[in-house]
C-alpha cells in the first residue's frame, strides 16, 4: 500500500486536498462489466463522501451480469447530462482515454486531468494523464486499496459498496482463480464466506443458445500447433472469442489464439484474444505486433487482446505472434 501511495502522490493529492467543486466524469469501456460497474459505483460514493459535489457518471452499455448486480443491489448512478462538461475524468477499468466509448471521448479528451485506475497496463502516453495502472486482479480491488489507504475503512464496511467491490473482485478473478499479491488480502477487508455465496449465485449465469453454437463450432475449427510439450490451440469465431478462448484453455491447450472478424457501425476489424496459463508476457506480445500497425492491443500477462485493421494479413500476423511466442517460450519450456 505504501508503494501504491508513492507512486500515485498526484491522485491521492487531488483526492485529499483537490477543489470540492471540480467538475468530475467517471468513465469506463463499452459493455460495462461486473468489474467496471463495480469500480464506478463504488468510486462514485467515495468520491461523494470525500466532499466532492459534482460526480457524474457515463456508461454507454452494460453486460448482463452487471445489469443483474445493479439490480440485486439497486445501484444508482449520477447520470451525466449531454451540457455536463468535466474539468476531471477518471478512466476505470479502462486505460487508454482514446477507446473512451463514442459518445463521450470528446469530452474525455478535452478534459484538463486524466486520472486512470485500471488492472490493464498502460498502452499510452499522453501529458495531463495520471496512471494508476497495475497488475491486479481487477480495478475493484484498487479501488479497495485505495479507500483503505486514505483511511476510509468504513466505506468498506458499507453493505452495498462491499457487496460490489467483492463482485468485481470475484469476477475478474474468476472466484479468486487468478489472483495476485495482495487480492486476498484486499478481499478480506471486504467480504465474509457468507457474502461470498450470494455473489457467487449472482455471477453465475446460464450459457444462452448462440453462446453454446459459437463454442462448438470453434471448437471443431481450432488447430493445434506443439513446441516441445507446450500446445497452442489456435480457432476462429465471429463472436463470444473470449469464452472460446477459456473452453480452449480448460481444455488442455498451453496457449489459445482466438481470431475474431469484427464489425462495428463502419468499422471492419480483427479481435484476436490471446490466453495462457505459462508464464509469458501476452500483453507485451499483443503490444508490440500492434505498435507497428494502426491498431490496439495490450491486456494482462496471461490474458491479452488486440484489434488490428480488417486488411491486414491475418496469416502474417499469426505468424507473427507465433514467432514472439516461441521465443518467450524457450526460456520457459526448460523449467516445464
Ligand atoms: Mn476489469
Amino acid at each position: 500500500m505504501i508503494v501504491i501511495m508513492y507512486e500515485i502522490h498526484e491522485l491521492i493529492e487531488f483526492l485529499l486536498k483537490g477543489k470540492r467543486n471540480s467538475k468530475i466524469l467517471l468513465v469506463t469501456h463499452d459493455n460495462a462489466d461486473v468489474d467496471a460497474c463495480a469500480s464506478l459505483y463504488a468510486f462514485q460514493e467515495f468520491l461523494k463522501k470525500l466532499g466532492f459535489r459534482e460526480v457524474k457518471s457515463y456508461i454507454s452499455s452494460i453486460s448482463a451480469e452487471a445489469k443483474a448486480l445493479i439490480k440485486e443491489f439497486n445501484l444508482s448512478f449520477d447520470v451525466a447530462q449531454e451540457g455536463y462538461i468535466p474539468e476531471i475524468v477518471f478512466l476505470l477499468d479502462l486505460n487508454n482515454p482514446k477507446r473512451a466509448p463514442k459518445g463521450i471521448l470528446k469530452k474525455v479528451l478535452n478534459a484538463k486531468k486524466i486520472f486512470i485506475i485500471d488492472h490493464h497496463m498502460p498502452t499510452v502516453q499522453m501529458k495531463n494523464v495520471v496512471k494508476l495502472c497495475k497488475e491486479y486482479s481487477s480495478t475493484s480491488e484498487l479501488i479497495t486499496e485505495i479507500i483503505y489507504a486514505l483511511g476510509h475503512e468504513e466505506l468498506l464496511y458499507d453493505k452495498k459498496i462491499s457487496m460490489v467491490l467483492s463482485a468485481g473482485i470475484l469476477a475478474d478473478s474468476v472466484m479468486l482463480k487468478y489472483i495476485s499479491k495482495h487480492t486476498l488480502i484486499n478481499y478480506s477487508l471486504l467480504s465474509n464466506p457468507s457474502k461470498h455465496r450470494t455473489i457467487q449465485r449472482i455471477l453465475a449465469r446460464k450459457r444462452e443458445l448462440s453462446e453454446k453454437i459459437a463454442l462448438l463450432k470453434s471448437l471443431s475449427r481450432t488447430s493445434i500447433l506443439r513446441i516441445n510439450d507446450i500446445i497452442i490451440a489456435i480457432s476462429q469465431v465471429g463472436s463470444f472469442e473470449s469464452s472460446v478462448a477459456t473452453t480452449l484453455l480448460k481444455n488442455g491447450a498451453d496457449v489459445a489464439i482466438v481470431i475474431a472478424p469484427k464489425r462495428e457501425k463502419s468499422r471492419k476489424f480483427y479481435r484476436i484474444i490471446l490466453r495462457t496459463k505459462l508464464d509469458v508476457n501476452l500483453a507485451e506480445i499483443a503490444h508490440k505486433i500492434t505498435s507497428e500497425l494502426s491498431g490496439t492491443g495490450g491486456g494482462h500477462k496471461k490474458a491479452a487482446a488486440l484489434e488490428v485493421p480488417f486488411d491486414v494479413d491475418i496469416e502474417f500476423i499469426l505468424k507473427k505472434i507465433l514467432s514472439l511466442l516461441s521465443n518467450e517460450l524457450k526460456d520457459t519450456s526448460i523449467k516445464l
